[in-house]
């Protein structure tokens, strides 16, 4: 009898110690600015990015995966609630280095649904959800421990002290010249002003393997939350990617993008968690095309940043993680949105009691299972409840209620790309069957098939229900700037922005 108790309590023991053990480990890679054509292992004939197609060809690779807006703070908000940007309020357009507003901080981030299981929580990169009053909105006041990095884009700000290659060669465009130059910023405090862009990529590898390494060794579950900068404009690289593409300095930023990932996973392999960390990678919004080809590209798809063709909104997408997820590719639907509810089911952990527009895609990765989305809502930059969706989707067909050029896409040949390309209504919506016709060209004839008309019933109905729910948050954006904001690590100098330098 003795015995048995004695056995019975060291199965319990081994149970509770696998448990904990298995506490998987997170990693959320976001890139800025790329395109569904952009990586090696999406097609692109000449960028470099060996360790992403590492992971594609090690996990599993996503071919209708959306964000939730083509520009930047509102897909932030979204990947990290779980939630459309409507909800928490970042819209229209982006935060500025001066907003007054920031993601609201009774939001509840992915890094706050894993804080009370006991989780490590980092953020380093490109944040762009605010940096507010004394910092009230950067990442440490959002679920994370640590954050080092620059609070918005490096083209907010004057970017004269970016090299591309040959090195002695200045960066295309002079950005916001009037506004303070960006911050290096460690936990609430500036560290660095200007940022050394050309070192950064080394500062955010340290930073990676401090976190990782300390993780581990205290056997402690960690999440790691890595937006870069990259492959925004201006586009350059440091010295170890500078160059060494073959695709110019979109390429290069590319190129040190993926050697930090190459670097990550090393430290994985090193600390021995790398069976035990789903690492997803994924981007905030389409290419920016305004530049010619020294911006992203968008592959098959229409149009780019700024717009709600696909193209500004379907990114690359990989889940990687040896022994649990089986290589391969999805075609399922899947968003951005979906990233939230998945950790939390494989965490354990509580989903936020507040509206989510997202869903549990752990079938998907695991079982390779069906998608628990059927739509995809599209909100142009500047949503308002007075034009509501410009699109959805619903299963493989697009419609469009509206559709609108971009600055952001405007040196494309297509001339549905462009700002000229005004704001159009178009009722019945266009649609389109993106099986069939992924580059949105070719509108199916709503009107002359009757076959389409139970089609066009159920995307209004769709439409309709989903705008019952929405519930618009107050607009942080429109909050405004107060220059006063801007970060400065020599608060009381003067004049600014030229004196804050440190
Ligand atoms: S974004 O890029 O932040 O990645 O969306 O750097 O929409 O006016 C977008 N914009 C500056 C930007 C301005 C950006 C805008
Ligand atoms: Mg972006």
């Amino acid at each position: 009898m003795d015995d048995v108790r004695v056995f019975v309590f060291f199965i319990i023991i081994l149970l509770l110690g696998t448990c904990s053990a298995s506490a998987p480990n997170f990693i959320l890679l976001f890139a800025d600015d790329l395109g569904f054509g952009d990586l090696g292992c999406y097609g692109h004939p000449s960028s470099l990015t060996p360790n992403l197609d590492r992971l594609a060809a090690g996990g599993l690779r996503f071919t209708d995966f959306y964000c939730t807006s083509p520009v930047c703070s509102p897909s932030r908000a979204s990947l990290l609630t779980g939630r459309y940007q409507t909800r928490s309020g970042i819209y229209p357009g982006v935060l500025y280095p001066g907003s007054i507003g920031g993601l609201p901080l009774n939001e509840t981030t992915i890094a706050e649904v894993l804080k009370p299981l006991g989780y490590a929580t980092a953020a380093m990169g490109k944040w762009h959800l605010g940096v507010g009053a004394n910092g009230m909105f950067l990442p440490t006041n959002q679920g994370f421990d640590q954050y080092l990095g620059i609070p918005y884009s490096h083209d907010m700000g004057p970017c004269w002290n970016l090299t591309c290659f040959p090195p002695d060669v200045k960066c295309f465009g002079l950005c916001d010249l009037a506004t303070v130059t960006v911050p290096l910023v460690f936990n609430e405090v500036i560290k660095q002003q200007p940022v050394d862009f050309l070192d950064l990529e080394r500062a955010y590898s340290d930073f990676a393997t401090n976190f990782i390494s300390s993780s581990a060794m205290k056997k402690q579950p960690f999440f790691l939350y890595y937006p870069s900068h990259h492959t925004h404009y201006p586009q350059y690289a440091g010295p170890g990617a500078a160059g060494r593409s073959l695709r110019g300095p979109f390429g290069d930023a590319l190129l040190e993008f993926d050697n930090t990932i190459g670097n990550l996973l090393a430290t994985l392999e090193k600390t021995g968690v790398i069976n035990n960390t789903l690492i997803f990678f994924t981007a905030d919004n389409g290419p920016e095309l305004m530049r010619m080809s020294r911006g992203g590209n968008a592959g098959s798809l229409k149009c780019g940043k700024g717009t709600t063709y696909d193209g500004g909104m379907r990114e690359p997408a990989i889940a990687y993680w040896p022994g649990t997820i089986r290589p391969g590719v999805t075609r399922e639907l899947a968003s951005t949105l979906d990233i939230l509810p998945t950790i939390v089911s494989l965490a354990g952990a509580k989903l936020p009691l507040v509206m989510l527009d997202g869903v549990d895609m752990t079938e998907m990765l695991v079982n390779k299972g069906k998608s628990k989305r059927e739509t995809m809502m599209f909100y142009p930059t500047n949503p308002s409840e007075k034009y509501g969706l410009f699109a959805l989707r619903l299963g493989k067909y697009k419609a469009h209620f509206y559709t609108q050029g971009a600055t952001h896409s405007a040196t494309v040949p297509d001339q549905d790309c462009p700002a000229s390309a005004v704001l159009k209504a178009h009722d019945p919506p266009l649609i389109f069957d993106l099986e069939a016709d992924p580059s949105e060209h070719y509108p199916l004839p709503v009107l002359k098939k009757p076959d389409l008309q139970a089609l066009l019933e159920k995307i209004k109905k769709v439409k309709e229900q989903f705008e019952g729910s929405m519930v618009f948050g107050e607009s942080q954006i429109s909050k405004g700037e107060d220059p006063n904001l801007e970060p400065c690590c020599n608060p009381d100098c003067n004049p600014k922005p030229g004196c804050c330098r440190c």
